[in-house]
């Protein structure tokens, strides 16, 4: 089901617990400002996560409130995992779903980031 992006933080989601480590995630990157991981239910032939440490529920609240320090490390990140999985001759797409229109399931903000193979132009 879309989440409500208005909502309060929820500690309890599925992407808090990986970071807290309750939860166990195929982890391919992490820093002071970011987690990735690969997708449970890959969408691309490379399909990974990247979450930023703190509690933002969507690019909403994180674009609005978060540090600039938490941004740029956020956006390295997301750059260094495309980098470090050799992506950029080919090319890669970047999605982040916001709420009921974007079709976000989970209430913590994430990077889509797909790879290894032509993806075609879509629009979702
Ligand atoms: P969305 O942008 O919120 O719709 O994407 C959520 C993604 O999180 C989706 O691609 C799921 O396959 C993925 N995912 C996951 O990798 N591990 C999980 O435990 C759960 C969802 I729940």
């Amino acid at each position: 089901m879309a989440i409500d992006p208005t909502q309060p933080y929820d500690d309890d989601n599925i992407f808090a617990r990986i970071l807290r480590g309750e939860v166990p995630a195929s982890k391919v990157y992490e820093d002071d400002w970011a987690l990735a991981f690969h997708d449970v239910a890959p969408q691309a032939k490379l399909h990974i996560l990247v979450i930023p440490k703190g509690r933002y529920v969507s690019w909403d609240d994180f674009s609005a409130t978060a540090s600039a320090e938490e941004i740029t490390g956020f956006i390295r990140a997301v750059g260094h995992v495309a980098r470090e999985h050799d992506l950029v001759e080919d090319g890669y797409r970047l999605l982040a779903n916001v709420g009921a229109h974007g079709g976000q399931e989970v209430p913590h903000l994430h990077v889509h980031l797909f790879g290894g193979q032509p993806l075609g132009r879509m629009i979702a």
